[in-house]
């Protein structure tokens, strides 16, 4: 069902008749989708549905200017696009709506995203890089409006650094950065700040990359009046377009009703884009929904009938139609017998897509079934179980949830019960479960044997002589032995490039490794990830830099709802092995404080955040990342660049382990669980402690995301029998969650003879100032306290009350 790009030049009236009418069959054939496929979930078979009807033929002059190697970056619309590549089928189509979990019937998210939102995998079953230069790619779209953008950039950018970046093994990514990275946008999506943002530093960047604005003047109910001034997105950013002594871009306009002006435009698009490396705008205006916004509402509520008469007539399918009998490409006859064709194609589709979809649970509905009916023959509930058979069987088209809430429900009348048939209903719930869960929770992280919790250890290493240096030479030094190590690794930021970083971590690398591996980025967090992600989903290893973690708010959307879901989102199809460099921890002020860990931490599941308490160890923890498949959030200590470390001998080697925390103090009385600069102060506090015959063990998390994976917490309470978390975050944040694991994961509660504790900082953001640190974050004496009252409590007669 694919669209023929379009590579000849001359070509017959029969070749040029035939492929328009390919063309035109696919326009028909998506739109059928959209039709079936709001018939589907208006009759309870799928949950909700937002469908491409309305945009099928611009997609379709796209895709035959897409090549190879070219990467897309859109959202929902973008079916008709999909089909045309090869990419989606009938029977995808309506595999996605159904949310089948079955990756070789919906190659797209294997059911965990609703329909309308598309991938291709880039990555083999084990984890592997496929050859994108011989496929036509789709990064995984995301719901929230405009948030593909960001991506977009990077996934552009790649092509830029693939062409002038000498060194890299271009093989399964590149062929001389002719990729063009393509973008879809709705009109209303472009009141985002997500995409003012990128179209910026596309222009500043010039990358190719093509975005296309499929306006058709509404965002669900919103008309463009309320949405964007001059009620004209590209009228209002004319002055992007580029000028014969300026940077900039080519916007082009067309309207999406017009066949054979869309394709003219895509090609001429691409052609710039792919040999200059220049970013374009394509507004295509006058499109339509003909069915409105999605199954969840009706546009007749909100548009007049003018506006739906107008919409009516401008349908891009019905605009294609005549333009093709005017044109004697095809007669009204023709045309009419082969949409009929195409109706029944589809509903054999969307029926054969449904009994994929149905049939394995049917299957496991039978087995169920007899399960419980062994059961009741054999149990005094007889009745209540037969009831729930009955009531299981009855449903003809059962979910994977009726299934096993049956079989659950069942097994509580049997509890006191001995049998078999208890035991073969035990077994096969757990089994059921053990097989079922998988396709919902599996890939939050890489399941590769790339992935870091694999990399080993290997401790720094130390000559005699081994001089004391400000830790940033540490990092500097090892940044420049990945740089050479790794020509795919590139660093980009505030304030990275020219001046090496605020903290001179990169100083002299941008001399060393050039611009384009080393560089300085506009204020603008949220692309400095989406460059990330776009450039680490086509094989590169970007190190995007957050000047302070307090910033990384700007860009936390972008990580939490893009890169942390990009392996789980595409089932491990897809990987953005992306390192976001960052700094905070023990600042000062309500905008410097460095703290706010726990709403990052809860945010980003999908990443992992790695807390080193030094830059020997964070050096490690850039070389560990470098060798796995996987994104990290690493969070320098601000305030120990300039504190002195031994430089290890084996720059560029060592490696910090993923998930491993590291005993500092061993000690009998309590143990002390923190991370980061805060660890100073516990060290200190400890010092104190042991003055008064309190000896506490002190361990290091290093690594929050993941957590002690080797439960060596608890061993410690198991000794200590007594536990404090210390967090500079407020309470409820990354203490809750440090809490929480020790809890419920280690089960350190069988171990504690006191209260488990956390001490954190005060509700409020930290005042700025020596003494606003001291008064909203725990202070040495604030450590002390707490752990002296804790063994206050324990012996009164040993520890007297403080105070
Ligand atoms: C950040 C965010 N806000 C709100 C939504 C809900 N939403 C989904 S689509 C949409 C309208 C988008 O309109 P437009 O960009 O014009 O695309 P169209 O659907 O018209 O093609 C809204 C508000 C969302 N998905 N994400
Ligand atoms: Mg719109």
């Amino acid at each position: 069902m694919k669209t023929n790009p379009n590579t000849k030049t001359e070509i017959t009236f029969d070749d040029f008749k035939a492929e328009v009418i390919n063309d035109y069959k696919l326009a028909v054939t998506s739109r059928e989708c959209s039709l079936l496929g709001r018939r589907e979930v208006l009759t309870g078979k799928a949950k909700f549905g937002i469908f491409g009807d309305g945009k099928e033929v611009p997609q379709i002059a796209w895709a035959k200017a897409f090549e190879n190697g070219d990467f897309r970056s859109g959202y929902y619309r973008d079916q008709t696009f999909m089909m045309a590549i090869g990419e989606l089928t009938i029977e995808q189509f309506f595999a996605g709506l159904y949310a089948n979990t079955d990756l070789k019937e919906e190659p797209m998210s294997a059911g965990r995203q609703m329909g309308g939102h598309f991938a291709t995998h880039s990555l083999d079953e084990k984890g592997n890089w496929k050859n994108l230069t011989e496929q036509k790619n789709s990064s995984a779209d995301i719901s929230p409006t405009a948030g593909q953008m960001p991506r977009l950039l990077g996934l552009a950018q790649a092509s830029k650094i693939y062409r002038n970046v000498k060194g890299i093994d271009t093989t399964n990514f590149s062929k001389n950065g002719d990729e063009i990275a393509w973008g879809t946008i709705g009109n209303a999506s472009t009141s985002e700040g997500l995409f003012f943002e990128t179209i910026n530093a596309a222009g500043v960047l010039q990358v190719p990359m093509v975005i296309s604005i499929w306006d058709d003047e509404y965002g669900i109910s919103v008309h463009a009046k309320h949405q964007t001034t001059k009620e004209n997105i590209s009228e209002i950013l004319k002055g992007f377009q580029r000028e014969d002594d300026s940077n900039g871009y080519e916007i082009f306009r067309v309207n999406g009703w017009n066949y054979a002006e869309l394709i003219d435009t895509y090609q001429r698009a691409a052609k710039i884009a792919r040999k200059e490396h220049v970013p374009l705008m394509i507004h295509v205006q006058e499109l339509t929904q003909p069915q409105g916004h999605s199954t969840s509402g009706s546009h007749e509520r909100y548009k007049n009938e003018e506006r739906l008469a107008w919409e009516a007539e401008y349908d891009c399918n019905a605009q294609m139609r005549q333009w093709m009998i005017a044109n004697n490409i095809a007669t009204d006859e023709e045309l009419t017998n082969l949409e009929k064709d195409i109706k029944k194609e589809v509903r054999d589709g969307k029926k054969a897509a449904w009994s994929a979809f149905i049939n394995p649970i049917k299957e496991e509905k039978q087995e169920v079934l007899s399960l419980l009916e062994k059961v009741a023959n054999t149990s005094s509930n007889a009745v209540f179980i037969t009831k729930l058979k009955n009531d299981l069987e009855a449903i003809e088209e059962p979910l994977r949830k009726d299934l096993l809430s049956s079989a659950r429900k069942a097994l509580r009348y049997v509890i006191s019960e001995d049998s078999n048939e208890k035991l073969a209903l035990q077994s096969w719930i757990n089994n059921y479960i053990e097989k079922i869960q998988p396709k919902y929770s599996s890939h939050l992280y890489s399941e590769s044997k790339h992935q870091a919790a694999y990399q080993a250890e290997v401790l720094p290493t130390y000559s005699n002589d081994a001089a004391e240096v400000d830790g940033r030479v540490i990092l500097r030094d090892n940044f420049e032995a990945i740089f050479n190590k790794y020509p795919e690794a590139l660093v980009f930021g505030e304030d990275a490039g020219h001046i090496g970083d605020v903290n001179q971590g990169l100083e002299g690398l941008q001399e060393k490794f050039g611009e384009l591996r080393v560089s300085d980025t506009g204020i603008r967090e949220a692309t400095i990830l989406g460059q990330g992600i776009g450039m680490a989903m086509r094989g590169l290893r970007p190190i995007a830099e957050i000047q302070y973690l307090d910033y990384i708010l700007y860009a936390l959307q972008i990580m939490s709802d893009d890169l942390a879901t990009v392996q789980y989102r595409t089932k491990g199809r897809q990987k953005a092995p992306l390192i976001v460099r960052t700094r905070g921890h023990r600042l000062e002020g309500i905008w410097h404080s460095g703290s706010q860990m726990g709403g990052i931490l809860n945010l980003i599941r999908g990443i992992h955040v790695l807390v080193p308490r030094n830059m020997t160890k964070a050096a490690g923890f850039y070389n560990t990342l470098l060798e796995s498949d996987e994104p990290a959030l690493v969070v320098e200590c601000l305030n120990g660049y300039r504190l002195k470390e031994k430089m290890p001998s084996n720059i560029g080697e060592f490696k910090t382990p993923i998930g491993v925390v590291e005993t500092i103090k061993e000690g009998e009385d309590i143990t002390l669980v923190s991370y980061g600069s805060t660890l100073r102060l516990v060290e200190q506090a400890a010092k104190e402690l042991l003055e008064v015959g309190i000896d506490a063990e002190i361990i290091d998390v290093q690594s929050l995301l993941p957590f002690d994976l080797n439960h060596d917490i608890v061993k410690s309470i198991s000794k200590t029998n007594r536990v404090m978390v210390i967090d500079e975050d407020v309470k409820g944040g990354a203490s809750a969650y440090i809490l929480d694991q020790i809890l419920n994961e280690q089960n350190a509660f069988q171990y504690l003879d006191s209260q488990p504790k956390t001490l954190a900082a005060k509700p409020h953001r930290p005042a700025y100032g020596t003494d606003g640190d001291y008064f909203s974050k725990p202070s040495v004496e604030d450590i002390f306290e707490a752990v002296y009252d804790i063994m206050h409590e324990v012996s009164p007669s040993d520890y007297p009350k403080l105070r």
